[in-house]
C-alpha cells in the first residue's frame, strides 16, 4: 500500500513542493476550503510563501474553516495540510504539492477554535469563497436576507454563529473588546462587487448588535473586491488515482484544474497582504471593469451551455465545445455579452474571448455541465440578467440572453426528455417547482418565473418583447426537443 501525503512523504524528482518553513503563523483564515479555494488562493499563498521565506512579514499561512461538512479536514489534516494540484493542459498533467494550509477547523464542531483563530493577534486577514449563496443577500434589497436559514439563527444567537456574515461580526466584537485590531474581509466569490456586498451585510449585521461595533468596523476593516478567475471541476477517483501515480502518495484531497489562472485584487489591505504578485495577482484601485469581463463573458457562457448543454446530452463542457450548433451559440453569446461591457484596462476583449473558448474546449479537463448549472438563481443575474437590461436599455439585441434564460426556464422543469428526473440543486427550488407546472404553457411557465421576487430586474421583467423572446424559444425546447431548438439558434446566429 503507498503511503499517504504528508510531510514526511519522499517526493519524486519533478514534483514540486513547499521547502519554506511551514511552522510560522497563519496570518489568513479562509472560510471555505473547497476545490477552487485550493486549486486558487491557497496556490497564489504558496507561491508567495516560497518567496518571503525567511523574510519579515512573511507569516501568511492559512487556517482553513468548513462550515458544514467535514470531508475536507477529514481529507487534509491527516496529510499535514497538504495536496496535490493536478494541472491538466492539452498537452499533460503536472503535479505539484502545495503546503501553504496548515489545517482545516470542521466549525459546526468546533466554533470556538474557529473564534480563536479569526480573533488571533495573527490573523490579519480573513477570505471566503462559499459560493454565491452563502452570504445570505436579500436579491430585492441587496442587504441580508433574514429569511436565510444561518442569517436568521445569528440574529437569533449572534453569540453562537453558524453563518459567515455571522462569524464575521462576533469575531470582529471579540476583537474589538480586546484591544486588537480589525482584519481584511477579502471575498473570492464570483459576486459583482463582492467587496461591497461582503461589506453591507456585516455592516447591517453589526449595527444591529451595536453601533459602536459599525463604526470599528468602518475604521478597521476593509472590503477589497476581487475578481478570481480558474476552472476547477470538483475532484473525482481519476483525479486521486493521478495524484498517486505522479507522487507515489496517496492524496485524498487532490484537486485537478486548467493551466490558466487570474486573480486581480483590489489593494486596500488593513494589514498587510502576502506577497501575491509572486503567484501572477494583480493589485489594482478598481476591479469592477475585471470583474464584469469575467462574469459576463466566461460565467454568462458556462450557464448558458450548461443549461443548453445538460439537456442536449452534454455531461462535460468539453463535449459542448465540440459541437458546431452550440459553438456558434457561445461565440454569439461572447460578442453580445462583450458589447455592454466598458473598455477593461489592459485586455483585449477579443482576445480574451478566444482564448476562453479554447479554456472550455480544454480535452483534459471534465467540467460537469450539471455541476455548473446548479444555483441558477444565485448566478443568472450578475452573469445574465444584468448584462440584458443593459443590452435592451442600449436598444442591442437580446436573441442571446433569451436562449440562456429560456434554457434555464427548461431546465429548471427538472425533468430531461427521455423523462428523466434530476435535483435542480437550487436555494430556490421549492419557490421554483411550487410556480412551476411541467405540463402548463410555455408562456405560463415563463410568467411565473419572470416574477420570482427578486431575480429579474425591473427593465427586462417589464419588457414584453423580452418575455416574447424568452417564450418563444422556450416553446420550441418543449415542442420540438433541446437539440432542434439549439440548432434554429445556431441558424440564427449563423445568418
Ligand atoms: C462556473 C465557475 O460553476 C460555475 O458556475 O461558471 O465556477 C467557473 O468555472 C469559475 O468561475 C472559473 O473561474
Amino acid at each position: 500500500m503507498s503511503a499517504r501525503l504528508s510531510a514526511a512523504c519522499r517526493l519524486p524528482t519533478g514534483v514540486a513542493a513547499p521547502r519554506y518553513d511551514r511552522a510560522r503563523p497563519s496570518g489568513i483564515v479562509h472560510i471555505g476550503v473547497g476545490a477552487f479555494h485550493k486549486a486558487h488562493q491557497a496556490v497564489y499563498t504558496d507561491d508567495a510563501l516560497a518567496r518571503s521565506d525567511g523574510v519579515s512579514g512573511g507569516d501568511w499561512m492559512i487556517t482553513g474553516v468548513s462550515l458544514r461538512s467535514p470531508d475536507v479536514a477529514d481529507a487534509l489534516n491527516p496529510q499535514d495540510g497538504l495536496y496535490t494540484l493536478l494541472v491538466r493542459g492539452p498537452e499533460g498533467v503536472s503535479a505539484r504539492v502545495v503546503g501553504s494550509i496548515a489545517r482545516v477547523l470542521v466549525a459546526p464542531d468546533n466554533r470556538a477554535a474557529v473564534l480563536v483563530a479569526l480573533t488571533a493577534p495573527a490573523t490579519r486577514i480573513v477570505s471566503l469563497t462559499i459560493t454565491e449563496k452563502g452570504y445570505g443577500v436579500d436579491p430585492s434589497t441587496g442587504g441580508l436576507d433574514r429569511a436565510h436559514p444561518s442569517v436568521a439563527a445569528d440574529f437569533a444567537d449572534p453569540a453562537h454563529p453558524q453563518g459567515a456574515v455571522g462569524y464575521l461580526v462576533e469575531a470582529l466584537r471579540l476583537r474589538r473588546e480586546r484591544g486588537l485590531g480589525g482584519f481584511t474581509v477579502l471575498c473570492c466569490d464570483n459576486l459583482p462587487g463582492n467587496g461591497r456586498i461582503v461589506a453591507r451585510l456585516v455592516g447591517e449585521f453589526a449595527v444591529e448588535r451595536h453601533p459602536e461595533l459599525a463604526r470599528f468596523i468602518e475604521a478597521e476593516v476593509s472590503f477589497p473586491s476581487t475578481m478570481v478567475d480558474r476552472i476547477t471541476p470538483a475532484s473525482t477517483e481519476r483525479t486521486f488515482a493521478d495524484a498517486l501515480a505522479l507522487t507515489g502518495c496517496e492524496d485524498r484531497a487532490a484537486v485537478e484544474t486548467e493551466p490558466f489562472s487570474q486573480w486581480i485584487v483590489e489593494d486596500r489591505f488593513v494589514a498587510g497582504r502576502p506577497d501575491w504578485e509572486a503567484g501572477g495577482a494583480l493589485f489594482v484601485d478598481d476591479v469592477a471593469p475585471y470583474e464584469k469581463m469575467k462574469l459576463r463573458l466566461l460565467n454568462g457562457s458556462h450557464s448558458l451551455l450548461s443549461y443548453s448543454g445538460f439537456l442536449a446530452g452534454h455531461a462535460y463542457v468539453r463535449d459542448v465545445m465540440v459541437d458546431g450548433d452550440l459553438t456558434a451559440i457561445v461565440a454569439r453569446h461572447m460578442r453580445e455579452a462583450a458589447r455592454t461591457l466598458a473598455p477593461v484596462p489592459g485586455v483585449d476583449l477579443d482576445a480574451y474571448t478566444q482564448d476562453l473558448r479554447a479554456r472550455f474546449a480544454n480535452p483534459a479537463i471534465a467540467h460537469q455541465t450539471y455541476q455548473i448549472a446548479m444555483d441558477g438563481t444565485q448566478k443568472l443575474p450578475q452573469r445574465l440578467l444584468e448584462p440584458a437590461a443593459e443590452a435592451l436599455e442600449k436598444g442591442l439585441p437580446l436573441d442571446s440572453y433569451a436562449f440562456a434564460v429560456a434554457a434555464w426556464m427548461r431546465y429548471a422543469l427538472g425533468r430531461k426528455e427521455n423523462g428523466e428526473t434530476y435535483a435542480l440543486r437550487d436555494p430556490r427550488e421549492a419557490e421554483i417547482a411550487e410556480r412551476v407546472d411541467r405540463d402548463a404553457n410555455p408562456a405560463e411557465i415563463v410568467r411565473r418565473l419572470l416574477d420570482l421576487p427578486g431575480l429579474f430586474p425591473a427593465a427586462l421583467h417589464g419588457s414584453q418583447p423580452f418575455a416574447e423572446a424568452v417564450t418563444h424559444r422556450l416553446g420550441l425546447m418543449l415542442s420540438e426537443g433541446m437539440r432542434t431548438a439549439i440548432r434554429r439558434e445556431a441558424e440564427q446566429c449563423r445568418a
